[in-house]
């Protein structure tokens, strides 16, 4: 299981963690570490799940992204060549679609490539809807899991990826709800 036990998220209900056990139960290796981040946005469900569906436009919420290219369509086992902005520890990752579901609104895509450090990485991301100040919002889950580099720490690599991906979802938030009001 991830670093953080799942089992005990607060405002999760019991349908709340039989769903992450259902869809955001990764395989974890000994030499790979793995978490997950939560982020309530207060925008519909559609909303949020037409950016996150985007395996061909990451750069529509992601700050490091500056360009995306897709090879053929968008289907599972597309694969993207994702440039990344100056200033990272990367230029490019090369990323597989894993699965893209409609209806679930659940993506996963698993890191292929690239030159930087992230080995077998692969994150799912799900978003659920949630009454949020009484209003259609949206709750993001992201798991993700990686490979430990040499020289690193499980803890490091987690708190490097999770401080990304918090990056990531504030965007998403933040893109989200100005399209929302
Ligand atoms: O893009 C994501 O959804 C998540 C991550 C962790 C992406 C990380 C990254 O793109 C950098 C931001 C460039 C950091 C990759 C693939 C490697 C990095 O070192």
């Amino acid at each position: 299981f991830p670093r953080k036990s799942m089992m005990n998220i607060k405002g999760f209900g019991a349908a709340g963690r039989e769903y992450i056990r259902k869809h955001h139960t990764l395989e974890i290796k000994d030499n790979q570490c793995s978490s997950f981040l939560i982020k309530r946005i207060k925008a519909p469900v559609h909303l949020v799940w037409s950016h996150v569906r985007r395996f061909d436009q990451p750069q529509k919420y992601k700050p490091f992204v500056s360009r995306c290219i897709v090879q053929g369509n968008l289907e599972i086992g597309s694969l993207r060549e994702v440039d990344v902005k100056s200033g990272l520890p990367a230029t490019t990752s090369t990323e597989r679609l894993e699965l893209l579901d409609d209806n679930e609104h659940i993506l996963s895509v698993r890191i292929v490539g690239g030159d930087h450090r992230l080995r077998n990485y692969s994150s799912i991301v799900s978003v659920h809807p949630e009454v949020i100040d009484g209003r259609p919002g949206t709750v993001v889950i992201e798991s993700f899991v990686v490979d430990v580099p040499e020289g690193n720490t499980k803890d490091e690599t987690c708190y490097f990826v999770e401080a990304l991906i918090r990056c990531n979802l504030k965007s998403l938030a933040d893109v989200s709800e100005r399209l929302a009001v």
